[in-house]
């Protein structure tokens, strides 16, 4: 996993009739970088609130949603086995996250995966006692040894249903995920 940087961009409004500037602070943007990769989400809390995935000065993604989160953590990681580096912006409320999944397309773009499967990582459920890992909630791994990587969740929430070890399989063309029937008694695998 890449070395990621946070900075918080700040919104600065003068007011007129004062005989100095009083500067309101906004902090409205928060942009998530991994130089390396030559990658930056920027994060525009909104609302709405707003994804922008930029390469160099060409923004390669965006999105506008609504939504009452907390301040984002964004993962920059290979996913899909194309070397180009990926993206999980991870969508915080108080509970825990919803993991938005940005998948590097071959024109150079990103693509939002699995966006319909409803999706919700709980860091703490008193409810169920669900044991859940803050510190690697997912993991990308060959889970089947067929030579292309599963992104594994320790525990999701699908819907209002908490399922743990849940395994997504890339599409053929990689731009997406699919849930499989497990098959055969060793098909779960055990977070780390
Ligand atoms: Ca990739
Ligand atoms: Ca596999």
């Amino acid at each position: 996993m890449t070395r990621w940087l946070v900075s918080v961009s700040a919104g600065i409004a003068f007011l007129a009739g004062c005989d100095s500037p009083v500067v309101a602070e906004q902090p409205d943007v928060l942009t998530f970088s991994d130089e390396k990769a030559g990658l930056k989400v920027v994060y525009t809390v909104g609302p709405p609130i707003r994804v922008d995935v930029h390469s160099g000065s060409v923004i390669k993604f965006t999105r506008s949603f609504s939504g009452d989160y907390r301040t984002p953590n964004v993962k920059f990681l290979e996913i899909n086995g194309d070397v180009a580096i990926d993206i999980i912006v991870e969508l915080a409320d108080e509970s825990g996250f919803e993991p938005m999944i940005l998948l590097s397309r071959p024109d150079g773009t990103y693509t939002r995966a699995a966006a319909d499967l409803d999706a919700f990582v709980e860091y703490a459920n008193l409810d169920t006692g669900a044991d859940s890992d803050p510190a690697e909630p997912y993991r990308v791994v060959d889970v089947d040894a067929d030579g292309i990587n599963e992104l594994v969740f320790a525990h999701l929430y699908l819907g209002r249903t908490l399922t743990p070890n849940v395994v997504l399989h890339l599409n053929a063309d990689r731009s997406d995920f699919e849930i499989r029937p497990a098959v055969g008694p060793d098909a779960k695998v055990e977070p780390k």
